[in-house]
């Protein structure tokens, strides 16, 4: 290899010097509105932030988490919540078919094009790992290895996926201003022809992992390129759920002649909505979102316009990040609540149908095979609060006392200490009135102080994580 780029060195100080001015330089775009509409001159965070942060976490340890621990939530869904979760930045996630520009992109956000530090791009499949681009007080890269053992960050959870992933997952940390307020991550591109086992690890899986926790998932497409095929179909399927976040980019518009761009605008719609089921058609920003200045002869007020329009989406999870947080949290402790009264009539049924001569063994078997016929679902139901959409699937719950014994369970009348209260008061007392509060904290501008749930006109169902505008 030495002597390979030695003798590219001497060739290219053989090559005459009018050769090397003739290579056109790319002219870089003017970047003061991203600048501009992301309010990076303000300052970071403020102490008010933190503070709400903190009490967010509080609420977690003392009013979610027990509850989560007593029924083993965290088997069922496999979603513990670590301290690192909840104080993440925003994620923004990258997606879609090889070299649509995903890369390029985020090189054009962060300015990172002609540095040292920019995301390989090319007309071939480039990108070969998940790249996590966060904020560090120096630029350094962090090894997947290194990124899974530590606690304190979010991707802990990612170990499960094992060392094959690893090996494929890399975080990049530099002090940048619009990273101390989102992180961002860049994806492999898909590539219809390629089986899943090739990659040596479960792509789907880890897709849907960082899908579930993204706060905007930017779907890119390239207009020369527009055909789906079973990966990007299966894509979709993952993305069922979080409608809300996902917004569509036709990349690469300075391309194509506007006539052409109408066009593929028409075909992209028309290929994506069979895959798509919601009833409000995703947004679509159409532009060429790379630092270069766009082609000649192109619509470059629109595409501009475009990118001020996603900027501003940006700028919106930013300015929620606090709200969407609480609302995740929130949404979480619905369901470990809801898996807690499951478990509690289970065990509950379990106790009525045992008598002195029965097989325990043969009397849990005939509930967990039809819970229907001892109403264990309806009865939850019954309750107030509890949204059918909510429910878990009753299969796993199978699985669920395949491993973790119906014995091993106290009911829920029995979680309680006289210093602490019962378990589910408390998980209850954070979903109606400490986590609302907490929000309406932040909605007045005071400091996040308990209110209660009449205050802040708080419903049951969470709403959305984000609202598009
Ligand atoms: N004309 C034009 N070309 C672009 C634009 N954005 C990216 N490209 C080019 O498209 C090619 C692919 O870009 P990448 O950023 O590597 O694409 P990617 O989606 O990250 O690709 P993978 O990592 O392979 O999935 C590169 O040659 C870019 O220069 C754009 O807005 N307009
Ligand atoms: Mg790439």
């Amino acid at each position: 290899n030495a002597i390979l780029v030695y003798l590219l060195c001497v060739l290219s100080l053989l090559r005459p010097s009018e050769e090397v001015e003739d290579v056109l330089v790319p002219v870089l775009r003017d970047r003061s509105h991203i600048e501009q509409t992301l309010r990076l001159k303000e300052d970071a965070p403020s102490n008010d932030y933190s503070a709400a942060l903190q009490r967010l976490r509080k609420i977690y340890h003392s009013s979610i988490k027990p509850l989560e621990q007593a029924y083993r939530y965290n088997e069922l869904r496999q979603h513990e919540i670590s301290d690192g979760e909840i104080t993440s930045k925003p994620m923004v996630l990258f997606l879609g078919p090889w070299s649509v520009g995903k890369s390029s992109m985020i090189n054009y956000l962060l300015g990172l094009q002609e540095t040292p530090y920019q995301l390989y791009t090319g007309a071939e499949p480039t990108t070969s790992e998940f790249t996590v681009i966060m904020h560090g007080e120096k630029i350094r890269s962090v090894e997947g290895i290194v990124m899974a053992a530590d606690s304190s960050r979010s991707f802990s959870p990612l170990e499960k996926f094992g060392q094959n992933f690893l090996e494929k997952l890399v975080g990049i940390e530099m002090p940048h201003k619009l990273l101390e307020r989102v992180t961002f991550v860049d994806t492999p591109g898909i590539i219809e022809n390629r089986k899943q086992q090739e990659r040596g690890y479960p792509f789907n899986d880890v897709c849907q992992w960082f899908i579930d926790r993204a706060d905007l998932i930017f779907v890119v497409f390239d207009p020369t390129k527009l055909d789906v095929g079973l990966e990007l179909e299966m894509l979709f399927r993952q993305l069922k759920g979080r409608e809300s976040q996902i917004r569509i980019i036709l990349n690469k518009a300075d391309s194509l002649a506007t006539q052409d761009l109408m066009r593929v605008y028409g075909a992209l719609f028309w290929s994506l909505a069979p895959l798509i089921n919601v009833t409000e058609p995703p947004r679509v920003y159409v532009s060429s979102f790379w630092p270069y200045d766009y082609a000649q002869d192109t619509s470059r007020e629109l595409f501009k316009r475009e990118e001020i329009s996603l900027l501003e989406d940006l700028n919106q999870v930013i300015e929620n990040r606090l709200e969407n947080k609480i609302a995740f949290i929130r949404q979480h402790a619905i369901r470990v609540r809801i898996h807690a009264l499951l478990v509690d009539r289970y065990v509950q049924t379990f106790r009525d149908k045992m008598t002195f001569f029965s097989d325990p063994e043969l009397v849990f078997k005939e509930i967990v095979d039809d819970p229907d016929k001892f109403f264990i679902f309806k009865s939850i139901l019954a309750k107030t609060n509890v949204s059918k959409f909510d429910l878990p699937n009753r299969d796993a719950y199978r699985d669920f006392f395949g491993i973790n014994p119906v014995g091993g369970f106290k009911q829920l009348s029995a979680q309680c200490s006289y210093m602490g209260g019962c378990l589910l008061d408390k998980i209850e007392k954070a979903i109606t009135h400490e986590l609302p509060g907490l929000l309406g904290g932040i909605a007045s501008g005071k400091n996040p102080s308990l209110t209660s749930c009449e205050a802040t006109g708080c419903g049951e169902t969470p709403k959305n994580r984000y609202r598009k505008h």
